[in-house]
């Protein structure tokens, strides 16, 4: 027997080619995503972070994750927390739900005043906690600061992140937060923790051949 493939076959194969190869990641900044200070900020100040008109967006204007930044006014955020644990919280907002693979940390360059902890929480569409994640940055780079990439293994689905920055001296001071991410798969639930390759990948196969066929059946029938 011999399948002739209809004009809906074709074009259903190759639709399931360009969903495949379009599913790249891409670098979340300020074009993108927001980010606001939480309510969750301890009593503290943020010293000269506002000066000269500068706002909180400073956490996510690196136009691209291997960016370079230089320490100053224009580029850092700088908070002091009144005592030992307090510390600095961001809420951001990715507008739709992403699967979040590396994440990118432009931390101080001197232990007096960097970073020492962030606990980041990871929640979907529908506010849904889907992980968690406590990061120990390392110092910046001098002079130029570069991220960090730190690899994640998940979280899938996420549309809002809850990041809490503290020093163990009171200090917190870095350059930027950012975040590589692909659109999530629709068909994957927020709440499903299910890796980004392998099974889910397959699923998304098995659906896709299972739907390949029974068009090619039915157009076969209606020829
Ligand atoms: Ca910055
Ligand atoms: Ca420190
Ligand atoms: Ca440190």
């Amino acid at each position: 027997m011999i399948l002739k493939p209809s004009l809906s076959c074709v074009l259903l194969i190759c639709t399931f080619g360009a969903v495949n190869t379009a599913a790249a990641p891409v670098y979340l900044n300020e074009t993108n995503i927001s980010v606001a200070i939480g309510s969750g900020t301890s009593p503290g100040s943020f010293n000269n972070t506002f000066s000269n008109g500068n706002t909180i967006n400073k956490v996510i204007d690196a136009p691209s994750a291997d960016a370079e930044e230089f320490h100053n006014q224009s580029t850092h955020i700088w908070f002091t927390a009144d005592s030992v644990g307090g510390g600095l919280e961001l809420d951001f907002d990715f507008g739709q739900e992403y699967d979040i693979s590396t994440l990118h940390f432009w931390n101080y360059t001197g232990e007096d005043y960097d970073v020492d902890e962030i606990d980041f929480t990871f929640f979907s569409a529908s506010n849904a906690q889907v992980g968690t994640l406590e990061v120990f940055p390392d110092l910046g780079s001098s002079p130029g600061i570069t991220a960090q990439d730190i690899i994640l293994a998940a979280p899938l689905n996420v549309q809002y992140v809850t990041a809490f920055l503290t020093g163990s001296n009171r200090q917190v001071d870095f350059q930027n937060i950012g975040f590589s991410a692909e659109l999530s798969d629709p068909t994957n639930p927020g709440t499903d923790p299910a890796p980004i390759s392998g099974p889910g990948t397959l699923g998304l196969l098995s659906i896709a051949f299972a739907s390949l066929f029974g068009r090619c059946r039915h157009s076969k029938k209606g020829d």
